[in-house]
């Protein structure tokens, strides 16, 4: 049995006709069924639902021996016990830095003054203000991060922007771009070994349908 973990939305959605191209169809609808594991057209090939942060910790772990997470969530979780052959181009989007559109961040960072910054992403905020010598006070959250400049939680985000609206909605703009994002498929390490006859055809396909070699 191969147990493939997914989370619900855009991950999901998008990772369906990659599935297709290797033979394999979700037989249910994760968006109406209330089930947490899915069958497939293949008996020995079953999809797990669960939250995006977690498809790392459940792959490293062997409760999946294969998943797709983003970027993003790779990096914070760290990916020790993962490997990662493919980048699938899917659930694009890049990291920024935004603030609320009357505030000076350019001014703030040439004077050097310190810098609140909100986040759920910690690690890549760390890092990226680290590398510009920016000062700054880490303020994690866990979502709607956007309201952190409009109520004086924060002077700035680090968080995911795809088409912009959200920011725009909340009279935010994005003043820095630390990264592109995509998801990859990330496979526990043992399972690699122990499955392979299993696994490597189900990678090689995939490869073949984002159109890159393993
Ligand atoms: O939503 P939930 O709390 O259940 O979990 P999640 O947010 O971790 O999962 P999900 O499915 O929303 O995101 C899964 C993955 O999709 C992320 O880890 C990213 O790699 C990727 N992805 C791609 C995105 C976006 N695009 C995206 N736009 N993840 C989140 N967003 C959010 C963003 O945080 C912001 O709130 O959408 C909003 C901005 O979108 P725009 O279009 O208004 O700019
Ligand atoms: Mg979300």
């Amino acid at each position: 049995m191969i147990t493939l973990a997914l989370s619900k939305g855009r991950i999901f959605e998008e990772t369906l006709p990659l599935l297709a191209a290797a033979g394999i169809e979700v037989l249910e609808d994760p968006e109406s069924s209330r089930k947490l594991i899915l069958p497939t057209n293949q008996p020995d090939v079953r999809v797990v639902l669960v939250r995006a942060t977690d498809v790392p910790t459940y792959v490293a772990y062997g409760g999946a021996d294969i998943g797709v997470a983003g970027r993003d969530v790779l990096i914070e979780h760290g990916g020790a016990g993962l490997y990662q052959p493919l980048d699938l181009q899917i659930a694009r989007c890049r990291m920024s830095v935004a603030v609320r559109d009357d505030f000076d961040y350019q001014g703030v960072v040439q004077q050097g003054s310190r810098l609140r910054v909100a986040t759920k992403y910690t690690s890549i905020a760390r890092q990226h203000f680290a590398e510009k010598g920016v000062h700054v006070d880490l303020i994690k959250l866990y979502g709607s991060m956007e309201l952190a400049p409009l109520t004086g939680l924060a002077d700035a985000i680090v968080d995911l922007v795809s088409t912009g609206s959200t920011l725009k909605a909340n009279r935010l703009v994005e003043v820095e771009r630390i990264m592109d994002i995509s998801s990859r498929l990330v496979v526990n390490q043992a399972a690699l070994k122990l499955k392979r006859e299993a696994l490597k055809p189900l990678i090689d396909a995939i490869a073949a349908a984002v159109g890159q070699p393993t």
